[in-house]
């Protein structure tokens, strides 16, 4: 296999899920966690991997992987921990951080929002966007004369299905219409982000979608109709006003019947605002829908699979590779020239250190070059991906599942603090050394 000059190789974290508290303003995942029963095993971010001391440490665990990239984010309540204001403190940190990333020659990948937005803030309100803005306008000013891939918002669906809709994640609220306002928000923010960016010469904006191809559970006229539903709920209500062709209709007249009153919310000139921003598109990909048509309250769609015997991870995510290639070869030609970044992808496979002090996680091992592998193929396909950011480097904290899931290519013993690089982590830098080429490993055949 080989993979275009200059792909970027790397992994991610997010601040609120590796840093630690550390003096940062309250959150509203420091609020949401405070609430019984919000979180799993009854954990918060107060400390998590402790990232905010041991930040060299972390660069040293990017060195020793050879990653070319990192992606990570700033945290968004301790720049601005009033939701008004910078800390210029703050600010000195990332900017320590950043030049220890340039240093060792590994390419920072910035993500704004993720997630972790000060307390006094909502996406419930359109004000938020100007808070946002303001708070891209502080980082910017100190960064972007040396970062240049920037990720405004991270998986606006995600934001508004848990944060708003489910109300499962930080600010917890449960409600439909809430949920459409705050998504249409958080693009507005993209949008605006992304114009403060692109005054600094040589930035790239781009936003990361949660990407999940939905496929009918059968030929049906109705199962068709419903996966087609799904898409346009998950990724075209995202992708479509990003990339500049507005808000799908037929997701418009979804919502309006849902709803039962009209998007008035969406005011003349935001879709202008939130379109032909994006200079690539980031792709977070984890896993498919399957879908089954269902009483149309509210949606006339639902997931019913897969099922059965496939391939999955600990957490019961399905895994399948061949979905990455064709959702990657699908945007390059519904989208083209606009490139694309894998911003996330990877699986929670429990593995913790063995008998040797290894953690011998063959099955991530499998998924990380069953995954590779796709993006070779989708790029042998035509499509223009520039970048595989594995998720995650390191275990951390997994919002309201606490801190059981775990993700890293880097094990992490929350009592000490302790990293210990997993052997997929290992043969991640082996396949990066040799340029995206699988190295050949015994065991690694089967998900287990
Ligand atoms: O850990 C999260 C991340 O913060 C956002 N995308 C999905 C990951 C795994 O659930």
């Amino acid at each position: 296999m080989s993979f275009p000059d200059g792909f970027l190789w790397g992994a991610g974290t997010s601040a609120y899920q590796i840093e630690g508290h550390h003096g940062r303003g309250e959150s509203v995942w420091e609020v949401f966690c405070r609430r019984p029963g919000a979180v799993e095993g009854g954990g918060d971010g107060s400390r998590a991997c402790d990232s905010f001391l041991r930040w060299r440490e972390d660069v040293e665990l990017v060195k020793e992987l050879g990653l070319s990239a990192y992606r990570f984010s700033t945290g968004w309540s301790r720049v601005m921990p009033d939701g008004a204001h910078a800390d210029p403190e703050a600010l000195d940190h990332y900017e320590r951080f950043t030049d220890a990333l340039l240093e060792a020659g590994v390419e920072p990948v910035l993500t704004l929002n993720h997630w972790d937005m000060p307390s006094s803030l909502t996406w419930a309100e359109r004000s938020s966007v100007n808070a946002f803005t303001a708070y891209a306008q502080a980082v910017a000013d100190r960064l972007a004369d040396r970062v240049t891939w920037w990720i405004t918002q991270n998986e606006p669906w995600i934001i508004a299905l848990l944060g708003y809709q489910l109300g499962l994640h930080a600010p917890g609220v449960a409600d439909l219409g809430t949920a459409v306002k705050a998504g249409h928000h958080v693009l507005l923010g993209h949008g605006a982000a992304a114009d403060v960016l692109h005054a600094h010469a040589g930035t790239r904006a781009g936003c990361a979608l949660s990407l999940f191809p939905c496929d009918p559970a059968t030929g049906s006229q109705a199962d068709r109709a419903a996966a087609r539903g799904s898409d346009g709920y998950v990724n075209r209500w995202y992708l479509d006003p990003l990339l500049g062709d507005g808000y799908p209709a037929d997701m418009r007249e979804h919502w309006e019947r849902a709803l039962g009153h009209g998007l008035d919310f969406i005011q003349d000139g935001d879709e202008a605002a939130i379109g032909g921003r994006s200079d690539f598109l980031g792709v977070n990909y984890y896993t498919r829908r399957v879908m089954a048509a269902a009483p149309p309250d509210p949606f006339p769609w639902k997931v019913v699979g897969p099922s059965g015997d496939v391939a999955r991870t600990d957490e019961g995510w399905e895994i399948n590779p061949g979905a990455l290639r064709d959702l990657l070869a699908g945007l390059s030609g519904r989208f083209p020239g606009t490139p694309l970044m894998i911003t996330e992808n990877g699986g929670v496979f429990g593995d913790t250190p063995a008998h040797d002090g290894r953690v011998h996680d063959t099955r991530r091992i499998a998924y990380l070059r069953d995954h590779v592998a796709a993006v070779q193929e989708a790029l042998d396909a035509g499509a223009d991906v520039r970048g595989y950011l594995h998720w995650s480097l390191m275990d951390n904290f997994e919002w309201a599942l606490g801190y059981r899931p775990r993700f890293g290519l880097v094990h992490v013993d929350y009592a000490t603090g302790a990293r210990t690089v997993k052997d997929s982590g290992r043969y991640y830098a082996r396949l990066i050394a040799g340029g995206g080429t699988a190295p050949a490993l015994p065991r690694i055949e089967a998900y287990g």
